[in-house]
């Protein structure tokens, strides 16, 4: 058995969801925050049979799509510099991010 991290942006993550009902692979979510552009996301926890691994990262990577969103980033940190702005930089994010771990052991009780 392996368990799957795959951290999705919350656009694509209902019909993730949806793709792993209709599969059924089973999953949890999870809403998570970025740890550069400080922005919500989903991670999706999946305990799933080894030989069913290849299955669900096709289907994340069919659904899941890359785009580009802008991070606002201040030119300067000073407060006491008079012409403080921002500018926007483009960063890609995704398609998805996804983690594949061996599982010791699994139980539901
Ligand atoms: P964030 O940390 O908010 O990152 C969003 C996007 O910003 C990243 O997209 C990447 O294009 C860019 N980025 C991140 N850190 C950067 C840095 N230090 N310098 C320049 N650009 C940077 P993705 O790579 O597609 O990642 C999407 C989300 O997946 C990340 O959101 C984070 O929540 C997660 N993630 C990505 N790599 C990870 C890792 N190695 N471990 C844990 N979580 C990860």
């Amino acid at each position: 058995m392996k368990l799957i991290l795959a951290i999705v942006q919350d656009k694509d993550s209902n019909r993730l969801s949806e793709e792993f009902i209709e599969n059924n692979i089973r999953a949890t979510k999870l809403s998570t925050t970025g740890g550069f552009l400080k922005e919500g996301n989903t991670t999706f926890i999946v305990g799933i049979e080894s030989d069913r691994v290849s299955e669900a990262l096709t289907l994340i990577e069919t659904v899941c799509q890359a785009r580009e969103q802008y991070m606002t980033s201040p030119i300067s940190l000073d407060p006491t510099v008079d012409n403080y702005f921002s500018v926007p930089v483009p960063v890609q994010v995704g398609g998805a991010t996804v983690f594949v771990l061996p599982v010791e052991s699994f139980h539901q009780f």
